[in-house]
Formats: C-alpha cells, structure tokens, sequence
C-alpha cells in the first residue's frame, strides 16, 4: 500500500504511524497510509511557517499570483482524476465529486485575481501636511484546520486565501479523507512558494489538531468542523488571544409555502436533505411546510424519495453514496432510533442498506409529523435525514425556521414576492435562499452563518480579507 507523507518545510516526511484511508463505498478498497505527524513534526512545521512568513508577506503581488494561478490550472486540468480519488474517498458521487474539484481550482484562481487586488486606503489627515495610509497586512502563521466532508474545496477556501494575503499556512486535513488534501499539497509543493510557506501536517484532531493549536506562534486559527471542537477552539484561543474563524454545524431550515410549485420545491428538497448524504453543513434538515400543501408535498416528496438510488459513489447511476465511516452511521441511526421514539412518524427510508459490497449504505430517511422540539429538529445528525414539521401560517414558518442554535444557512420556497421579501430580511442565517437549496454555493461571495455555526469573519470571496489580514494605519508628515 502506498504511504503517503507528511509536508514540513518543503520536504516530505514520513511519520513512525500511519492511518489507513479507506473506500466507504466498499472498504475492501485501501487507499493508502497517511503519515501522522508527531508533536515534534508539528512544532517542526510552525517553525518553518515562522521562518518563511516574512519573506512570502514580502512577496510580490505578482508572484503570489503566479503560485495561485498555477495551483488552479492544474487542479482543474485533472478534475476528473481528482474528482475519482474525492468520491471514492469520501463517498460523494462522482459528479459531486468532479463539482467540488471544480470549485476548488476555481478558488485558487479568483484569489490569485485577489492577491493582485489587495488595497488600503489614503486619506488625508485632519491635521495640516499631514496623511494616513491604511494597508492591509498579513497576519504571520495561520493554522487551518478542515472537515472530510469537503475534502479539496474546504482547504482550498483557507489555503487559497491566506497565501494571497501573504501568511504561511501549516494546514490540518481530516484525518477520515486525506487523499484529496495530499494531492492539493502535491500539487502546490511545485507551484514555485518558498520551503516553509506552506505545510501539511495529517493525523487525528484529536491529536495532530490538538497539538497544532497548542504551538505558540501561530497568529490565526480558521476551523472547520463541529460545534463542540469549535468552542474548544475558541476558548483556547480567547486564553492566548489568538484570532479564530470557525465554520461549525447547521440545522437549515427550508420553508414551503402554499403557492410554492410543487416540483421544483420537492427537487429543491431533495437536493438539500439528501445530496452529498446531507453531509454538508448547509444541509435542508428541517422542511417547514404550511398546511394548504402539506399533504401533497409529502406525498411527493416519498414518491420521489423511492427514486433516488443509494450505491458506489463511482457508479454513474448512483444519486446517494454511502456515509463516510461506521461511526458516522451509527449516529445516524441513533437519531432515526430517537426520532421513533419521539414520535415522528418515520415516512421513508430508515435502515442500514446491506449491498453487494461491504460499504456505509443508508436509506434516504424521512420523519413527518414532527414539531420543532424534538432533538432530531434541534441536533445536527449529519446523514442522509430530514423531517417535516407542520405549521399553519407563514408567519409560524418563520418563528419555526428562526426557532433553532444554529444559523447557518435558510431557504424558502414560494412564487409570493411578499413572502420572500420578508424571508430574505428576517431569517436569522447567513445565507439566505429563495427558490433554490440551502446547500450548494458560489466560490466568489462571502459563505457563513450565525449564532452557534459560525464565528469570526466571513469565509470566501472578498470578505475573505478580513481574518487573514491586519491592518496598519501609517501617519505621514511631508
Ligand atoms: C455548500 O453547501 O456548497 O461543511 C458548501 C460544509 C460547509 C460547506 C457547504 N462548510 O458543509
């Protein structure tokens, strides 16, 4: 089995232990060893990120540039090779799979275009002969930290960003899916950055991440990930004063009204719970549906449910690839159990699916008849399950959607302009959507949430700027 090491420096370092990465569409399939870095090999990584961060903040406009554009080409010129190794890594289909390598070249190349953009500010001053220059700063060493369940595009997010605004990076991926986060190290290993700009260090967070936020020196932390790690997070770096971005869970609401045509809010539906395996942190969890439609789109909504096929994410038939590992099954199926006994009524789906091959298959699942005090509305279950909970009105659709932790992101389906109107300004989310997903973004806007999903500045697009840069106001007298 090939073993794949570790990024410190500019060199590749094998580590004494090793995880093994495995195919959760059949985990006969190995896909390779990655190297788990010891507390040493991390310390080793944040010394050369602070070596090498004052000559890349030193570095040209151009070249940071050169380095990006390079790392986009080649990531969307293998998109289809990419893209394979994604799915059967992390069990997305493969279409998804060849989408997120997409979206992660296409991230390299819009900051590439940034880092050429970066600009202050000039002012004159209040005083005579005097004037103020604002320019924006890198921030030194940041430390990010990503999710399997975007294994190329979450990194690309932080990785791309942060070298355009010139800091180092010592980057964690998941230890459940590496592969694609190692070909995106490989890749950038010969995009032309200086030894020690950028390194990768791979293992368990529990571990590797542990350690990684623990090292001094490190200016930024952007994490990705639960709530619970978050906070932990957080709180360490409130201790050190430490700036931190977190992007954590979600329990997204998608609002349909009455007069929302019925098709197209069921395949919005159906995209938002169930694609990806609802891994995503945007995922449609909870379908708020007002009583004039309530029994037609639940009528639909199964009917359509019966026609989605679970299988290999390389199969191209398949529409539902497996979850990602037996631990994330099971808790899965711990909150369908839970549902039961909460008294949902289970309408579709529900069990472990037992294929031709030894894989994490579970059936599309959803609750009816549900309320919104129940755990599985409160909780993130991250798994292919939705709910419907009934209201009378749009306005309890509203008070329902807004009635959770989380805020991450919220949609609604509806041809009333009113109604959407009202939606976009009084949803307490980040991302608002009207008549489309609640999952499934741009690469070129800003991408957060509020209350217990995010905290920090926004992540992506221009807005990027804003974690990984400080700001220095300059006085002149001339
Ligand atoms: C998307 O819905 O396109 O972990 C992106 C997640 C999010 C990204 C979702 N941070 O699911």
């Amino acid at each position: 089995m090939k073993r794949y090491p570790n990024y410190i420096n500019g060199e590749w370092v094998d580590s004494p232990q090793a995880l093994v990465n495995l195919n959760p569409s059949d985990t006969r399939d190995q896909i390779g060893e990655f190297a788990e870095a010891t507390p040493e090999q991390v310390t080793l990584a944040v010394q050369a990120a602070l070596k090498a961060a004052p000559e890349w903040a030193q570095s040209t406009p151009q070249e940071r540039f050169n380095v990006l554009d390079a790392a986009g080409s080649e990531i969307l010129a293998r998109k289809e090779e990419l893209g394979r190794l994604l799915s059967r890594e992390e069990g997305k289909t493969l279409a998804e799979g060849m989408g997120e390598v997409a979206r992660a070249g296409q991230i390299f190349k819009f900051f590439a275009g940034e880092a050429l953009r970066l600009a202050g500010e000039h002012l004159d001053s209040v005083r005579p002969g005097v004037e103020v220059d604002i320019r924006r700063e890198p921030l030194g060493v940041v430390a990010l930290i990503t999710p399997w369940n975007f294994p190329i595009a979450i990194p690309a997010w932080k990785i791309a960003p942060a070298l355009a605004f010139g800091n180092a990076v010592v980057f964690k991926p998941a230890e459940q899916a590496p592969a694609s986060a190692w070909m995106l190290a490989e890749i950038l290993s010969r995009c032309g950055l200086p030894a020690g700009a950028f390194n990768m260090v791979m293992g368990r967070g529990s571990r590797v991440g542990q350690t990684l936020v623990e090292q001094k020196g490190i200016s930024g932390i952007s994490f990705t990930g639960s709530f619970q790690i978050g906070r932990r997070i957080a709180r360490m770096c409130a201790e050190r004063l430490v700036r931190v971005q977190l992007e954590m869970g979600g329990k997204n609401p998608l609002v349909v009204l009455d007069d929302a045509p019925l098709e197209q809010a069921v395949e919005i539906a159906v995209n938002g719970a169930f694609f990806s395996a609802g891994e995503r942190c945007t995922a449609s969890s909870r379908i708020i549906v007002t009583r004039g439609i309530y029994q037609r789109f639940k009528q639909a909504l199964i009917e359509r449910m019966k026609k989605l096929r679970v299988g290999d994410a390389l199969d191209p038939e398949t529409d539902i690839g497996p979850v990602i590992d037996e631990a994330q099954m099971n808790k899965v199926l711990h909150y369908i159990e839970l549902g039961r006994q909460e008294g949902a009524t289970l309408a579709a789906g529900g069990k472990r699916l037992e294929l031709d091959k030894p894989g994490y298959y579970l059936e599309p699942t959803l609750f009816t008849e549900t309320h919104n005090g129940m755990r599985i509305n409160r909780e993130e279950i991250f798994g292919p399950v939705a709910t419907l909970i009934p209201v009378e009105d749009y306005q309890e659709a509203l008070n329902v959607a807004n009635d959770t932790e989380y805020g991450l992101s919220a949609g609604i389906c509806t041809a009333f302009l009113e109604a959407a109107h009202h939606f976009r300004r009084h949803v307490r989310a980040g991302l608002a959507m009207v008549n489309l997903p609640t999952a499934g973004v741009d690469y070129h806007v800003p991408f957060g949430g509020t209350k217990g999903s995010s905290f920090g500045t926004r992540e992506q697009g221009r807005y990027a700027v804003e974690f990984y840069t400080t700001v220095k106001t300059c006085y002149t007298r001339w």
